[in-house]
């Protein structure tokens, strides 16, 4: 969708205004009582006429009365609303991609809530005049399933929130597109063949030798340095990743505004380096108890951040920072995060300490 598309939305949004009904921002006691009673349907009929026969016998009873009667489940005990988890999210019905993880922020609604579809093309917005509320309905395109609704009070880049039902979703776990055939997502999370970030045939992709991690702990110059050098390392690159806005520089992340991490793609060989092993040599290279400041280098672009790819890099990424406690004296700061979109920096800061001898760097290794 174009910045203009984006504009057209937010207008249409503002011009009906935003009414809100289930997908209301309030705490989890007052909605767990209002949304108490599952499942409600709405009187708005579907567009097309669908084999509901067969619709009925594959969906769960909630999954058929969300995305073909237009209701609502509860806030707070549905599948998604607080998942994590790096991948996307596909139309129950069709498998349509829909939504990335990438998008999802917590809107403390207790739905899953996301700022943009991962393909505009694939949901609908529609009026919906239903409840004696006008709201903005969010349908999908191609199976015409009720997804839940659009409002105007998200997060960036789009102010938009985009307040779905778990029930009309299915999530593929970034470790299975490939296997669901939805490879061509995978490099939105650093890992696949498309990887965005390795233009070039002769740089190492992740195969089955080799492994990907995303680290930020300060300046990336050096961390990239230190982790260069470590044994089973094939590939480094310095890049930004966790943040809200698009193809950013380093300008854009340097005053924290655009919220990404200067952090090291590490492409490594698991046969010689565990990720284990990695992250105790990332809990030696920098400090994680300085929150959001590396050395003298201060803000969120700074911050100590483990960008886990998967169940596996999660649960060792856990236990790295109970271990890293036990060393340092104070509170580990170091944040768990979901492998987000990856955007390799400018080429100037690539093996920057390899390029210029003796500049800048903050990092050394502890015993
Ligand atoms: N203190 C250094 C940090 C550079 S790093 C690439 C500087 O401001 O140049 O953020």
């Amino acid at each position: 969708m174009t910045t203009s598309h984006w504009i057209a939305l937010a207008a249409l949004l503002a011009a009906l205004g935003a009414f809100v009904a289930g997908c209301a921002r309030h705490s989890q006691s007052d909605t767990t009582s209002g949304a108490a009673s599952g499942a409600v349907a709405a009187t708005q009929p579907t567009k097309t006429p669908k084999n509901m026969d067969e619709l009925k016998q594959r969906l769960t009873k909630l999954q058929f009365e969300v995305t073909q009667k237009n209701g609502t489940e509860r806030a707070f005990s549905n599948e998604y609303w607080d998942n994590k988890k790096p991948g996307i999210y596909v139309d129950v019905v069709d498998g349509t991609p829909l939504f990335s993880s990438t998008d999802k922020f917590d809107s403390g609604t207790g739905w899953p809530s996301f700022t943009k579809p991962l393909e505009p093309a694939a949901v609908a917005s529609v009026e919906d005049e239903s409840h004696g509320m006008v709201r903005v309905e969010v349908r999908s395109a191609n199976a015409d399933s009720h997804l839940g609704h659009v409002f105007e009070d998200g997060p960036n880049p789009t102010g938009l929130r985009y307040c779905i039902n778990s029930a009309a979703l299915r999530f593929v776990p970034a470790e299975e597109l490939e296997k669901e055939g939805l490879g061509k997502y995978a490099s939105l999370f650093g890992k696949g063949a498309g990887a965005e970030s390795k233009g070039a045939d002769t740089k190492a992709k992740a195969t089955a030798q080799s492994e990907v991690a995303m680290l930020a702990g300060g300046c990336f110059w050096g961390m990239e340095d230190i982790i260069r050098k470590i044994p089973g390392v094939l590939e480094t690159e310095v890049g930004y990743t966790g943040g809200h806005l698009e193809n950013p520089k380093y300008d854009d992340t340097h005053d924290s505004a655009s919220g990404h991490a200067e952090a090291v793609r590490v492409v490594f060989d698991p046969t010689k380096l565990s990720y284990d092993e990695l992250l105790v040599w990332f809990f030696k290279m920098h400090d994680p108890t300085t929150l959001n400041r590396q050395g003298n280098d201060r803000g969120t672009q700074y911050r100590s951040a483990i960008f886990y790819a998967n169940d596996a890099q999660l649960a060792s990424a856990k236990k790295a920072i109970e271990a890293a406690g036990v060393k340092w004296k104070k509170a580990i700061a170091t944040t768990l995060e979901p492998a987000a979109k990856w955007w390799p920096a400018e080429g100037y800061h690539q093996d920057y300490l390899v390029k210029n001898p003796g500049g800048y760097t903050c990092h050394y290794l502890r015993d």
